[in-house]
């Protein structure tokens, strides 16, 4: 599986045809995605040992299994790019730079978190960073990356909003919307659909009238379908550069369909057992991880560098856990601020 861009795109019968990717990133970029990659599942299994000690307050999504796709866009976009993430959003957030000790404080609930423990992890916000807020109401980001992405185009500034999203959110009116507005207004935005098959617990392609939920439906938009596996950083980081390109050329709107799959389960303790465990076998199989480093030791990459760069990360995690669990529980002054927008009833007229 490889990457369909705009030039190469073609269709079948049965859906867009992906076209094998030829272009493979250089030497330095590589090592910054299997880097990044690295770091996103470590603090990710980490989150979740925590969670079984109790200490992550409130629900959490972990996006194991899907690094690749953060990864790429994180190492693809501009600093002052725009990311709207979902409520599995930690890899989104961490890929842009956020460091890893205020946002495992924040799932904690703590002070020091990166929303002073208020948020927890489904809002993750850090707008010095570009990410403009992790959303639970799914789809509701997709009309307001366009907003960024509209007030970018105003101010002539060459930055691009990035929404991620799941395959169900292409079920909901806000992604239609989303997706007219930004074509009419060539907006600079890129939709980049994550489609993991599952939607909580439902099967996406049981309730959803197409195969692919947004390739398919691109050329509803007079977009081309772009089909990626998402489980390949090298194919992401091409059709991100490939997206981002076209917006900061004025040339409007892309949307990404990658394929992927959630190792684990929804959200906190579900076992995912809804799915058949030949499906999840295959998935695991086809990890991004592995995969990437075998590929950087077949490209002739010293096996000692990789070993740095996972050492690094699993020191980067443990700093972050004592960072986090040091932190103290907020107390009234901080719980009781920023938590109601001032301006009483003159919002409302
Ligand atoms: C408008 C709205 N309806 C329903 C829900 C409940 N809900 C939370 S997650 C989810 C599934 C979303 O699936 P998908 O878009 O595929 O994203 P994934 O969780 O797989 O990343 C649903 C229906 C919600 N948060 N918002």
């Amino acid at each position: 599986m490889a990457t369909t861009t705009h030039s190469k795109a073609r269709r079948s019968a049965a859906g867009p045809d992906p076209t094998p990717d030829t272009t493979a990133p250089d030497n330095a970029t590589r090592l910054e995605l299997y880097r990044l990659q690295v770091e996103l599942r470590s603090f990710e299994k980490r989150a979740y040992d925590l969670f079984l000690q109790n200490l992550v307050k409130g629900t959490s999504h972990l996006s194991l299994g899907q690094e690749a796709i953060a990864a790429a866009f994180g190492v693809a976009m501009r600093s002052d790019d725009y990311t709207f993430a979902t409520y599995r959003g930690h890899a989104h957030t961490l890929a842009r730079g956020v460091p890893m000790g205020p946002v495992l404080a924040e799932l904690l609930g703590r002070a020091n978190g990166l929303m002073a423990g208020k948020g927890g992890s489904m809002h993750l916000t850090s707008v010095e960073h570009g990410v403009m807020g992790s959303y639970a109401i799914i789809g509701a980001h997709l009309p307001i990356a366009c907003g960024a992405a509209w007030s970018a185009q105003y101010r002539d500034s060459g930055q691009v909003a990035v929404a991620f999203f799941g395959d169900g959110t292409t079920n909901i009116g806000a992604f239609h919307e989303a997706l007219n507005f930004a074509v009419i207004w060539k907006l600079p935005v890129v939709f980049v659909c994550e489609n993991n098959l599952w939607m909580e617990y439902t099967r996406t392609t049981t309730i959803t009238a197409v195969e692919h939920p947004a390739a398919d439906r691109a050329s509803a938009y007079g977009l081309e379908p772009v089909l990626v596996d998402g489980n390949d950083a090298d194919a992401m980081h091409h059709a991100a550069v490939a997206a981002l390109s076209r917006a900061r050329a004025g040339e409007g709107p892309s949307m990404i369909e990658a394929l992927t799959y959630r190792q684990g389960g929804h959200s906190r303790a579900d076992p995912g057992k809804y799915r058949p465990q030949q499906e999840v076998d295959e998935w695991l199989a086809r990890d991004p991880l592995p995969r990437y480093r075998a590929r950087l030791l077949d490209a002739g990459v010293p096996v000692a560098e990789l070993e740095a760069i996972e050492e690094a990360a699993r020191q980067a995690v443990e700093r972050a856990t004592e960072e986090a669990k040091a932190g103290a529980l907020p107390g009234p002054e901080l719980v009781l601020t920023d938590v109601w927008a001032d301006g009483g009833s003159s919002w409302r007229n």
